[in-house]
């Protein structure tokens, strides 16, 4: 069990990432491609791509449902926004992608499965957060080049446990998780678990204001956007949890009732620049 201090991961993180050279360009900086936000959470999918811009990819695309496309990046009009209305549409923006992430606001209907079953085609890794996760539960696969970012509730649909157990033996959860699915596995909550082929480390991080939607979602943007800059899938998964429970106890400086997850975006910036680590 590794339980370093959250800095020490967040050194790494920040000296690890490639500098940004003085003729760099947003090429050089990774390409995200979010899939997520079917009708009524389109604000999932729009935090997962803000997060992964504010921890330094060059270029986030969000792939949504078409009913709220041109509104997903008002505000945020760094983001590019497609709406695809199936999966055939998602090919070409899955090829172009270094790294994929799938399952803010997915939902499991019909547009959210087609979804999926494209994703699952990617050649690139794959952070499987939220709706995707309960997709894999009903259909399980395996790949050792993907992240998935289960809370309790998530986990127990995958392990086919109630979230009591789950609750009860974290570290069995995320063993069996990752012998089921493959690899890196992170079980979020108070204590959130990294589970990667080589370690388990416990990051002691994060506080309960973090309780309040859409904050997975920025974690995992956060953790896909490490990936886009050439972080590997396994120190994306530790280094993002890392980043993301700072920035959430930074931001909780103001109390912790009321934090919302937008809230940790400037405290992302900072930290995964080396600052206030
Ligand atoms: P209970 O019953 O509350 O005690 P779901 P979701 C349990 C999107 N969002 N410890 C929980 O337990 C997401 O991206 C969109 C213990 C319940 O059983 C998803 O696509 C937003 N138990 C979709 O909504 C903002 C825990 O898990 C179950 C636990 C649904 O995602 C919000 C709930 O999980 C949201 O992110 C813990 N720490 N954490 C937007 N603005 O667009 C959870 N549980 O049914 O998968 O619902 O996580 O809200
Ligand atoms: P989600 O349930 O997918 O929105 O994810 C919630 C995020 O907030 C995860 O990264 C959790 O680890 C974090 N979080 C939620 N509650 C707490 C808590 N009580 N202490 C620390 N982190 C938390
Ligand atoms: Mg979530």
């Amino acid at each position: 069990l590794a339980d370093e201090a959250p800095t020490a991961w967040l050194r790494q993180c920040a000296s690890a990432l490639p500098p940004r050279r003085p003729d760099s360009h947003k090429g050089d900086h990774g390409r995200v491609l979010v899939i997520g936000g079917a009708p009524g959470f389109a604000g999932a999918a729009r935090m997962a791509g803000e997060a992964a811009l504010r921890v330094g990819a060059g270029l986030v695309t969000v792939a949504t449902h078409p009913a709220h496309a041109a509104m997903l990046n008002v505000g945020c009009w760094e983001l590019m926004v497609r709406g695809v209305a199936d999966g055939g549409a998602l090919r070409e923006a899955i090829a172009a992608a270094d790294v994929v992430a799938i399952g803010p606001g997915l939902s499991t209907a019909v547009w959210g499965r087609e979804m999926w079953q494209a994703a699952l085609a990617a050649r690139c890794p794959l952070v499987v957060d939220a709706d995707a996760l309960n997709l894999l539960a009903a259909s399980p696969h395996r790949r050792d080049d993907w992240v998935i970012t289960p809370h309790p509730g998530e986990a127990g649909r995958l392990l086919g446990w109630t979230v009591g157990t789950v609750q009860a033996d974290r570290f069995e959860a995320a063993a069996r998780l990752s012998e089921r699915y493959g690899g890196s596995i992170v079980l979020k909550g108070a204590g959130t678990l990294i589970r990667t082929d080589t370690r388990v480390a416990l990051c002691a991080a994060g506080n309960p204001g973090m309780a309040s939607g859409g904050m997975g979602d920025i974690l995992t943007g956060v953790i896909a956007g490490l990936i886009a800059q050439g972080r590997s899938p396994i120190a994306a998964a530790e280094e993002g949890v890392c980043l993301h429970a700072v920035a959430g106890d930074r931001a909780a400086v103001t109390g912790e009732r009321g934090l919302l997850a937008t809230d940790l975006l400037p405290w992302l910036r900072r930290l995964v620049n080396g600052l206030d680590g």
